[in-house]
């Protein structure tokens, strides 16, 4: 049956024992290098980006937080900002931890700027 790597699984398998061992007087280091023939990619962890609702920052500041950090046209920017008043959760984004991480900075200190309470934080998916 063939064998099919999962994710984060080294694709070479093991090698027998080197026969060419150091001090054989063949002047080679008894070394081998196994070179990975087939390519391989792995997906990085991914994190959502969620705004938490409240009962003081003004909706108008919330649709500009998510229009300015995460690239939302004004329409996508009220959606998210309505399924957070009425859900007390709602997703902004998906990105790397770096990313996310980023733009969770970006929004609280922009928050807190402006004296209002607009929590923001990432989860992983
Ligand atoms: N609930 C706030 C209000 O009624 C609006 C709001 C929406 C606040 C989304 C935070 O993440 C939020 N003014």
């Amino acid at each position: 049956m063939a064998q099919v790597p999962r994710q984060g699984e080294p694709s070479t398998r093991p090698v027998a024992a080197n026969p060419r061992a150091p001090g054989n007087g063949d002047g080679r280091s008894g070394t081998a290098v196994i070179t990975r023939t087939k390519p391989r990619t792995k997906r990085p962890n991914l994190y959502r980006v969620l705004l938490l609702n409240d009962d003081y920052t003004p909706m108008e500041f919330v649709v500009h937080v998510v229009e300015r950090f995460f690239n939302k046209s004004r329409e996508d920017a009220t959606r998210i900002m309505l399924h957070v008043h009425q859900n007390g959760v709602g997703e902004c984004g998906i990105f790397t931890y770096e990313v996310a991480e980023t733009k969770v900075t970006q929004v609280m200190d922009f928050a807190r700027k402006h004296q209002h309470p607009l929590q923001c934080v990432m989860e992983k998916k």
